[in-house]
């Protein structure tokens, strides 16, 4: 099994990885981990992980590179499949561009794709991929990925958690992995950010059928110093849980004037309403970018006759 993926990154001497913009610990904990493992059973390549940073600078680093680097170098891809979410376009420059992911997306480039929706995490994949293969997973590696399976399963919470999910996360913990250092990093926030969460739960609306939702304009971002991301996918959740609400949506208007749309759902799939609007993602969590306010209505009408 990953007999190509192997066989590929044998014949490259320089390999650089690539993630998802925004990255979440799925992307980074997918990328890094599997920075370290090339690094550590393949020993004559250099490898380097690239892409935009944000707050989880706990999980490692990126490292900066020239384009030069790219010249006959293998890019792999991983927790994204679609060529417009990469983050740091020089991907393209590659010699040969794999992509390892786990999404409902079917993708729009690379020269080889390994695209695994079984899987509740790419970071999962890694690790099922060093398990079989008997490669050697350092520590950091397996805290990494695990990071990755901890936060895409919301800590083993959505009902995609299965026993193969814990079966890859076990082998992680027997090579390492700090289950606590990920836990620490996660649940400690900033007052602000507590505060962010209490604006959410005091003002969000409903439909007539129980649809939750948020409409988040750039008041809201301006009043809590936060960027579109920290609004959009981060605070999404904070309507999850609620008795007698099985879907709930978050709006936030971003930087450049479209409406960033993240649609989650308990048990009936959403995914069909995001890509009616030109997204995706997962049957239960998924999204799309609408071009103004009056298509988030659309959305939110076509959301709650799911529930009639
Ligand atoms: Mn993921």
């Amino acid at each position: 099994m990953y007999k190509q993926i192997i066989d590929t990154i044998k014949k490259y001497d320089k390999i650089i990885i690539h993630r998802h913009k925004n990255p979440d610990l799925d992307a980074l904990g997918s990328q890094l981990g599997l920075r370290e493992i090339i690094k550590d059973n393949f020993r004559d390549k250099e490898v380097y992980a690239v892409g935009d940073m944000n707050d989880f600078t706990f999980l490692g680093s990126m490292d900066i590179i020239d384009e030069d680097i790219y010249k006959d170098a293998l890019v792999i891809v991983t927790d994204v499949a679609v060529s417009y979410l990469v983050s740091d376009e020089r991907y393209k420059l590659g010699a040969y561009i794999m992509i390892i992911d786990h999404h409902l997306n079917s993708s729009d480039f690379g020269d080889y794709q390994h695209i695994d929706s079984s899987f509740i995490s790419c970071a999962q994949i890694i690790a099922d991929m060093a398990e079989v293969n008997n490669l050697v997973v350092s520590k950091n590696a397996a805290t990494a990925l695990l990071g990755g399976i901890i936060t895409d399963s919301g800590r083993f919470l959505y009902p995609s958690t299965s026993a193969k999910t814990l079966r890859n996360a076990a082998f992680l913990m027997d090579n390492g992995a700090s289950m606590n250092y990920i836990y620490d990093n996660l649940y400690v926030e900033s007052l602000n950010f507590k505060k962010l969460k209490g604006h959410f739960i005091n003002n969000f609306k409903t439909t007539k059928n129980k649809v939750a939702y948020m409409k988040n304009d750039d008041a809201i971002k301006e009043q809590f110093g936060v960027s579109t991301f920290t609004i959009s996918r981060g605070m999404v959740n904070q309507m999850s849980g609620i008795k007698g609400i099985p879907i709930w949506v978050n709006f936030t208007l971003d930087d450049d004037g479209y409406i960033q749309t993240e649609i989650r759902s308990k048990t009936i799939s959403v995914v069909e309403v995001a890509k009616k609007y030109g997204g995706g993602g997962h049957k239960l969590a998924c999204g799309c970018t609408l071009a103004n306010w009056a298509d988030t209505d659309k959305v939110l009408k076509d959301l709650d006759s799911l529930l009639e």
